[in-house]
């Protein structure tokens, strides 16, 4: 599958800098594939891009696009024990301690529902398919908690582009990796895989990221390994993680969370000091800093990314649309 899908993946709008074949492939392509090697060793990218020090978990990356959030960044070892993850428990210690079990290769991401251009991608084309960015996004739980983390990715924006999504397609599901074998920890009350969505417009945002890493590093399988979403200016469940299946819809997607208690998790769920949660109020949040005694921050409208995302909202009630 991998193989298969490899070179149709590269060969389509990618940046004469990005456009590179796969050894791999060439190999197992035998003699005819013998002139399109030196083609493609020419084209090869410099040394350093992504994938190529893929090995050692290091991912390398340019500065991102986006201002980064001047405010203490959460150390990597409090990101990476203080998580939800459900499939793997629901304490947050739980992923960390057993997320072990998840396998991260082979896999793939399968684009597909209204598009012109359905293809299942292999995580490390994915991985090649841009350059990667260091993006660092303030996060903000549901739960009232947050932290400043920098993320490595690039815009989930360029992978719908190379879908083709059809004009029909309104909106993108995301549906992660389940497998019970692997999460035997998941909660029986809800129905897996875990399912969310945005709004096209939201998810071809720039800000949206594809998310490999973060702190220079690939992900932890407990931060949503190989593959997660992160949508910065909503609240943490809308960021799906270990994605395997994106899907262009017509009509908004049930969602994991709206679906099991509709009245706390809306569809939109932007960061939104007004709106409290039914059960407590959202106007602050506790930051997951250095810290050693509580830092409590107040909850900025669209977790402080209002200039570039609130645009998207024009005219539409967010307290009805919460
Ligand atoms: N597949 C899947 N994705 C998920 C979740 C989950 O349980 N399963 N939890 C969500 C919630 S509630 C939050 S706050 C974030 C947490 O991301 P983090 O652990 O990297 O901070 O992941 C989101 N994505
Ligand atoms: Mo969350």
């Amino acid at each position: 599958m991998l193989l298969k899908n490899a070179p149709e993946f590269r060969s389509s709008e990618v940046t004469p800098r990005e456009k590179f074949l796969n050894r791999r492939n060439l190999i197992f392509g035998g003699l005819a594939a013998a002139g399109l090697l030196y083609e493609a060793r020419k084209k090869l990218p410099p040394i350093g891009t992504p994938g190529i020090a893929f090995a050692a978990n290091k991912l390398p990356s340019r500065p991102g696009s986006f201002p980064a959030v001047n405010e203490t960044v959460t150390p990597k070892q409090k990101a990476i024990t203080y998580n939800n993850f459900y499939e793997f428990g629901t304490d947050k210690r739980d992923p960390a301690d057993h997320a072990g079990s998840l396998h991260t290769r082979p896999w793939t991401v399968t684009l597909e529902g209204l598009c012109n251009n359905p293809k299942t991608v292999g995580i490390d084309d994915l991985l090649r398919y841009r350059p990667l960015e260091d993006r660092t996004y303030r996060f903000r739980c549901v739960e009232a908690w947050s932290m400043v983390i920098p993320w490595v990715g690039y815009s989930l924006a360029e992978l719908i582009k190379f879908a083709q999504p059809k004009a029909q397609a309104k909106y993108v599901e995301f549906i992660s990796f389940f497998d019970p074998k692997q999460e035997s920890d998941a909660p029986g009350m809800i129905q897996w895989p875990y399912r969310e969505g945005l709004r096209m417009d939201e998810a071809m945002h720039p800000l949206t990221l594809l998310t490999f890493g973060s702190y220079g590093e690939t992900l932890e399988n407990q931060q949503g390994a190989p593959v997660r979403i992160i949508v910065p200016w909503k609240y943490g469940f809308k960021s799906a993680k270990s994605v395997t299946r994106i899907r262009f819809v017509a009509e908004e997607p049930a969602t994991t969370w709206d679906t099991l208690s509709p009245s706390e998790y809306g569809f939109y769920s932007n960061v939104n000091p007004q709106r409290d949660e039914p059960r407590w109020s959202q106007a602050h949040e506790r930051r997951i800093d250095t810290s050693l005694l509580p830092h409590t921050v107040p909850t900025l409208p669209f977790n402080g990314y209002a200039e570039q995302v609130a645009g998207l909202y024009k005219g539409m009630d967010l307290i009805k649309n919460y």
